[in-house]
């Protein structure tokens, strides 16, 4: 070639990172290793934050909360099949929350795979992760790239938002092309999630079976809480003065404390209200499937507002299926009903706060127990203060005592600051999700975390401390999976729920340099936590809870399968 002539070079490494960039994803959580090693390093270079887990699972939860967090796809950024797969329940789980969420995996010589031959992580990727998520694109081209990330995208955040997997080849990573080519080829995702906005005819059905109702209820769920649509959904709420009830990680939508909430009155709710509107909320096994004795005998209307269309009727029939995204269906509610609506019956709305107000008596006296072993009321009780002088601290809960308890007992105060197991009622998204919480808000973190819960991403507290993340996790430790008191019933092992008495779950904080407190009553625990959240210095407590004080699996013991020749 003659001087002057040659052309300048991008390639695969180099187009992945800036279709990255140009779509405005400044965070990958990832596990590095062949062949995305250099990937990691060079985004890191480019400006992107690289943050590194120790497991794929973790990283992926962690993504997977992000999207929920952000409304932009989390990327999780994989080796090849093993990493793959330890992303993989992650990918799924953030599908069937309806997460965006993009797994980003490196794969094997697809000509070697294809015969099978036996190449270094060998694996289908793209097979495998097709029935796990919403979308699976694999790029084999350079030129390509940035096509198949505007795809993922799109895919992620648009209509039900989900997880979509994306399959980078080792190869497509060196592939040599034009700079200026690879520029061009790079697509900038225009209205990733367009408004969608509902018809004015489904509208004015939602209102009019609203209106009709004698025992109104709203129930506001996830898909609610992930819309932003804050502002809207309050007023609206406020307007129609119908009592609302909040899904788990919709709780803080509106404040637990309003007057029109519905949480400490769930089952009153549920069986005596006539006309129930499902505001990004599922009638999946979290709502007994709109049916059953959970519901009462009394006939009831469902309203439903969803950005799916076929999650109507799914369990029951809906008579007013409200389709679109919430922000545009909640402001066309505010518009039609006008400045004259009337507000919901008051005599109901009395029904309500009363047995509202009665179990929180009920409630009350239990969360000041400052008794040594701790129950989970008495420790609860001290977190639940805290988070009222701290609205905007973010809580991580997983577990089943420690979860179910937590739910009820820790008022949210403001949105998106409660998140849990969700749809899966899945253990282990603790440290991930509590690290992309600190990441992705800057506030503060409190994860509270049952000592089987935290055994799942329990490694994670290494990746908190490198990265000097202001969360501060607590340990309800009870010795065991829903209680540390469980015997085996044949032989000399331990029984099959229990763990090591005794543990100190905090020294595994103090071994990466982070704080690690030993709290046994309700008192130290709200000290310990009080010091964390002021100094954001990862730190671990170890709650030492009554081993006795659980039940099987929490409230949802009615789930577990009876044997019937078992003689109890
Ligand atoms: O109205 P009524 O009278 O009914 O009263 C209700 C409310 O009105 C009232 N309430 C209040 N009263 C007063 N004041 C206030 N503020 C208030 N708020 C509410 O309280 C009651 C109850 O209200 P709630 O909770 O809203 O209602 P309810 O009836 O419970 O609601 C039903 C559900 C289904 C919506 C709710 O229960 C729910 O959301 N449940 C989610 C349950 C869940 O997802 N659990 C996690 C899974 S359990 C199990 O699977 C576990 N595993 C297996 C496993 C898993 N999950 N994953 C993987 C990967 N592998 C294995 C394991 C291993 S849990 C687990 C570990 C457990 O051990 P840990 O050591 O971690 O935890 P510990 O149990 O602590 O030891
Ligand atoms: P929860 O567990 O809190 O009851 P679910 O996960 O069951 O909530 O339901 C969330 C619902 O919200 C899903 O059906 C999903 O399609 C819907 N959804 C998510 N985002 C939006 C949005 N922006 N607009 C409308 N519906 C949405
Ligand atoms: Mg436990």
């Amino acid at each position: 070639e003659a001087p002057g002539t040659e052309q300048e070079l991008t390639d695969g490494f180099h187009l992945v990172i800036d279709a990255l960039k140009l779509n405005g994803i400044d965070t990958i959580y990832g596990v590095p290793g062949i062949p995305i090693t250099d990937l990691g390093r060079m985004a890191q270079a480019a400006g992107i934050r690289v943050l590194s887990f120790r497991h794929e699972q973790n990283a992926g939860y962690a993504a997977s909360i992000a999207g929920f967090l952000t409304k932009r796809p989390g990327v999780c950024l994989t080796v090849s099949a093993p990493g793959f797969l330890n992303g993989l329940t992650a990918l799924a789980h953030a599908t069937t929350n309806c997460f965006p969420m993009i797994l980003v995996s490196g794969s094997s010589e697809r000509e070697i795979v294809d015969l099978q031959q036996g190449d270094y992580e060998e694996m289908d990727q793209l097979a495998i992760a097709k029935p796990l998520c919403k979308a699976a694109f694999r790029v084999l081209h350079a030129q390509d790239i940035g096509i198949g990330l505007a795809r993922a995208i799109r895919a992620a955040v648009s209509g039900r938002p989900g997880g979509v997997y994306l399959d980078l080849p080792a190869k497509l990573f060196s592939q040599v092309m034009n700079a200026d080519a690879g520029q061009k080829s790079l697509v900038k995702v225009i209205d990733a999630a367009p408004e969608q906005v509902p018809s004015p005819s489904s509208v004015k059905r939602a209102l009019d079976v609203l209106k009709s109702a004698r025992r109104p209820l709203i129930i506001l769920g996830k898909g609610a809480a992930y819309a932003q649509a804050d502002e809207a959904i309050k007023k609206f709420v406020e307007k129609s003065g119908v009592p609302f009830l909040p899904m788990s990680m919709a709780k803080g939508l509106l404040p637990d404390l309003h007057p029109q909430c519905a949480g400490a009155a769930r089952s009153t709710v549920l069986k005596e209200a006539d006309v129930v509107m499902l505001i990004g909320a599922r009638l999946n096994w979290l709502l007994s499937h709109g049916k059953g004795k959970t519901w009462g005998e009394a006939p009831k209307k469902f309203i439903q507002v969803d950005i799916e269309p076929k999650e109507m009727d799914s369990n029951v029939e809906i008579v007013a299926p409200v389709v679109g995204d919430i922000g545009s269906c909640v402001s066309a509610f505010l518009d039609a009903m006008g400045a004259n609506w009337t507000a919901a019956p008051s005599d109901w709305l009395s029904t309500v706060s009363k047995k509202r107000d009665d179990n929180v008596a009920k409630m009350a006296p239990k969360l000041m127990s400052n008794a040594s072993p701790m129950d989970y009321h008495g420790a609860l009780g001290a977190l639940r203060a805290i988070i009222a002088e701290r609205p905007d601290t973010i809580f991580v809960n997983e577990g089943a005592n420690t979860l179910d308890l937590a739910r009820g007992v820790v008022d949210m105060h403001k949105p998106r600051k409660r998140l849990d197991v969700g749809t899966w009622g899945v253990m282990g998204i603790g440290m991930g999700y509590s690290i992309a919480a600190a990441v992705e808000t800057g506030l503060p973190v409190l994860a509270v975390e049952g000592d089987s819960a935290f055994g799942f991403s329990g490694m994670e507290v290494e990746t908190i401390c490198r990265y000097k993340l202001p969360i501060c996790v607590v340990i309800f430790n009870n010795d065991g999976i829903y209680r540390g008191t469980d015997v085996n019933g044949a032989g000399d092992d331990p029984a099959t729920t229990v763990f090591v008495k005794g543990s100190r779950y905090d020294k595994m904080m103090e071994a990466f340099g982070g704080v690690g407190v030993n709290a046994t009553s309700p008192d130290e625990l709200k000290r310990a936590v009080n010091a964390a959240l002021d100094s954001g210095k990862p730190t671990l407590i170890n709650a030492v809870i009554d081993p006795a004080a659980g039940s099987e699996s929490g409230r949802i013991g009615n789930l577990n399968p009876q044997s019937v020749l078992q003689k109890k």
